[in-house]
């Protein structure tokens, strides 16, 4: 026997500050499941690990607008993720935890060995201090407006409104998200990560999959789209980067370095050690030994992540393992795009998401709905491109392929055994004729048949060692394409009355086919394995089954041989009628009402302020699209003594021909700002509901223009 390969197989760990939707679980957790399912099953050496992510400013957000500890929202969220992927079926080897100490320490070594080799530079330079909360703040504690497009809202790191990649000094206004105050810039000294020398080996590593001169991977074998996000990257130059932060939440730099105090680890430096803290615990756990899936040149080192996460697992991370020195680096980083759900964004803070503890919940006693959202969230899987989830897919994958492929050949094949044979396996004639199930001859033989069933099986194999789920879910579907053809060629129930014998040798292959399904869907589908295992009278699928049906099925001597008996039959999957679609939309709709958040009232202020504003009545002249801004327009106002021009981000609720002649009030003595490119002078006052859609605040039709408003 071939010795079995060694994988480590990572998922993206998930910040323990909310729980999980659909978008997750097709990005980076169901994708590796099949990926591992499938490896466990041809009996290979695999570790899939996986663990909450319980630092960075996501979780301290999240304490701060629940006003509870840290802490406490790490062990409920933790607790809650874990077990919705236990009953979602993503089967980890283990799910561990960064605010463990094993996973402290860790990082700690980690940090020491780069900081003792000099890896780091340490650099003093001015960043933002809350004088209110009397502490620095990291990027994502920082909002302000964006210089780039005028989004009001960007990150300290990035704007999410034009996707432009910031720094916290760049942002017009900044402010706390801590304390909502304005911010001062002071001195303080980190540790950075000069990411820029190590470019050497890292360009040739993406590019050409070469590694110091050898071959190390096949750059072909990456997507397309993760190999484009590095290059663009390495393209832009490469800089340094601050691997520690002045926090009060994370890993402590290691103590006995100076300087230390009130420094945390960066949580991107923490959080990929996640994997290997995890793998350690594992292996503890085991009796096994972390190092050689760690440090072993012979394991494939694997991370499945959404593409939001590509450059920290491509470039950051494997900077680190290999400044560190003694690890493997990934064979492939195989990231997913963005799943939308009903032609939307999913959107956490404005509840357009499916929840899948929720889920899970909900239809707890029906397995078949639990394998239908995992058949179909594959089927539709953003591999390459942004996807969609709707439930009218949802219904139709189940009702068309689930139901109306799957099941009702499944149920059929059972229900002429029991009919013919009470149940019994019959025998088989490979000198047979009977009808072909491949469409393309009109005869065929059993051995004809078989080999199509393995043709089938081949390519489902080799689709997912290739990542290509959505393919591979494809074959599987084909092999009960051809039973449901296989039967309607064949017509048994009316051959049966003619030739017995034929009979027997077509429903054979059939069984064959139901065995050769049970085996395929355990990746997938792996409910719906195990039930179809039952009815087929055999136990769970186990390591090594599919290699056997295969070697059983080419001689001649089936895993499921003539004589067994078979269990009475069901229904695997049932229709979904329509109001039961209708009623999961509805719910959707209905939980965005229930979630609304009312935006916390600002801090007092005087009749002075408000009397500082000089707001006044408008009318809109013309509108214009700016070029390469989604959400901006260019609008010219007349104010009655003059016009102005003024850019204003309403272009995805408006277009310039509905807005034409519209009445508005203007702020007239906002500072003017450049935004692309383009002087605004002024601002036009609009209101936004809690699904951030917004509105015209108009005076009635009538008002001169230029009158102030009061
Ligand atoms: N915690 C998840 C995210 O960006 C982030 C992944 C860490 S993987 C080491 O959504
Ligand atoms: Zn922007």
């Amino acid at each position: 026997m071939t010795k079995p390969k060694r994988y480590l197989v990572t998922s993206a760990l998930p910040y323990a500050n909310g729980p999980l939707h659909i978008g997750h679980l097709a990005g980076a957790y169901l994708p590796a499941d099949i990926f591992v399912r499938f490896l466990r099953m041809k009996g290979e050496d695999v570790v899939f690990v996986c663990g909450s992510d319980e630092h960075g400013a996501a979780i301290t957000l999240r304490a701060k607008s629940e006003g509870i500890e840290p802490q406490d929202v790490v062990d409920k969220y933790d607790a809650l993720i874990k077990e919705t992927f236990e009953k979602v079926g993503v089967a980890f080897d283990i799910y561990h935890r960064t605010s463990s100490e094993l996973h402290h320490e860790t990082a700690q070594d980690f940090f020491r060995v780069l900081n003792d080799k000099g890896e780091f530079e340490k650099k003093t330079s001015e960043q933002y201090y809350d004088p209110e909360a009397k502490q620095f703040l990291a990027d994502r504690y920082i909002t302000g407006t964006c210089p780039k497009c005028g989004h009001e809202e960007a990150y300290g790191d990035q704007c999410e409104n034009c996707g432009s990649t910031l720094s916290p000094t760049d942002l017009i206004n900044p402010k706390s998200k801590l304390s909502g105050g304005t911010l001062e810039l002071k001195q303080t000294t980190h540790w950075y990560l000069p990411m820029d020398k190590y470019e050497e080996w890292l360009r040739p590593w993406i590019v050409d999959g070469k590694l110091d001169g050898e071959e190390h991977h096949d750059p072909k074998e990456w997507k397309q789209h993760v190999l484009g996000q590095c290059k663009s990257w390495l393209d832009g130059g490469l800089q340094a980067r601050a691997m520690t932060r002045d926090l009060s939440w994370g890993v402590d730099v290691p103590q006995e370095l100076e300087g230390s105090e009130g420094k945390k680890l960066y949580v991107w430096l923490d959080a990929p050690i996640g994997y290997i803290s995890a793998t350690k615990q594992w292996a503890k756990d085991k009796g096994k030994d972390w190092e050689t899936y760690w440090k072993d040149e012979e394991t494939e080192l694997v991370h499945f992540i959404g593409k939001d996460n590509i450059v920290f697992h491509c470039i950051i991370f494997p900077i680190m393992l290999k400044a560190h020195g003694e690890y493997v680096l990934p064979k492939n980083v195989p990231a997913n795009q963005f799943l939308n759900l009903e032609s939307k964004k999913i959107s956490t803070s404005r509840n357009w998401a499916i929840w899948v503890h929720e889920f899970v919940e909900e239809f707890k006693d029906r397995p078949d709905l639990l394998d239908t959202l995992r058949y179909y969230m594959i089927a539709t899987m953003p591999e390459n491109k942004d996807s969609e989830f709707t439930w009218k897919g949802f219904q139709e994958a189940n009702n068309s392929d689930l139901k109306g492929k799957l099941a009702n050949f499944v149920h059929r094949v059972f229900v002429l055994s029991h009919k013919f044979w009470n149940g019994e396996v019959p025998s088989f004639n490979t000198e047979l004729e009977i009808a072909c199930s491949a469409e393309v001859d009109k005869t065929s033989t059993y051995a004809k048949e078989t080999d199509e069933i393995l043709f089938h099986l081949e390519r489902l194999s080799n689709f997912i060692k290739k990542y290509e789920f959505r393919s591979a879910l494809k074959e599987f579907i084909r092999i009960a394409e051809l039973g449901n053809r296989s039967l309607q060629n064949n017509a048994p129930w009316a051959l049966i009355k003619t030739d017995e014998e034929a009979t027997k040798t077509v429903m054979n292959v059939n069984l064959q086919i139901v065995v050769a399904l049970s085996i395929a869907a355990k990746p997938f589908i792996p409910g719906t394995s195990d039930r179809m295992r039952s009815l087929l009278n055999l136990p769970e699928v186990q390591v090594g089954d599919l290699d056997k049906f295969i070697k059983d099925l080419k001689s001649y001597s089936p895993t499921l041989s003539s004589g067994h008996t078979l269990n009475k039959s069901y229904h695997l999957f049932t229709d979904l009628k329509d109001d039961w679609v209708a009623s999961q939309i509805q719910k959707l709709e209905d939980s965005q009402e229930t979630a609304i958040e009312y935006p916390e009232l600002k801090e007092e202020a005087t009749f002075d302020d408000f009397q500082k504003m000089d707001l006044r009545t408008a009318t809109i002249l013309t509108a214009e699209k700016v070029k390469k801004a989604k959400k901006l327009l260019k609008l010219t106002v007349d104010l009655g003594f003059e016009q102005r021009t003024v850019v204003s981000g309403i272009a995805e609720y408006y277009s310039p021909e509905d807005i034409i002649g519209k009445k508005v009030v203007l702020l007239a003595n906002l500072a003017p700002r450049k935004i692309r490119g383009v002087e605004s002078q002024g601002m036009i006052l609009m209101a936004e509901n809690e699904k951030g859609e917004l509105g015209f605040v108009s005076p009635t039709v009538g008002m001169t223009n230029g009158f102030t408003v009061r």
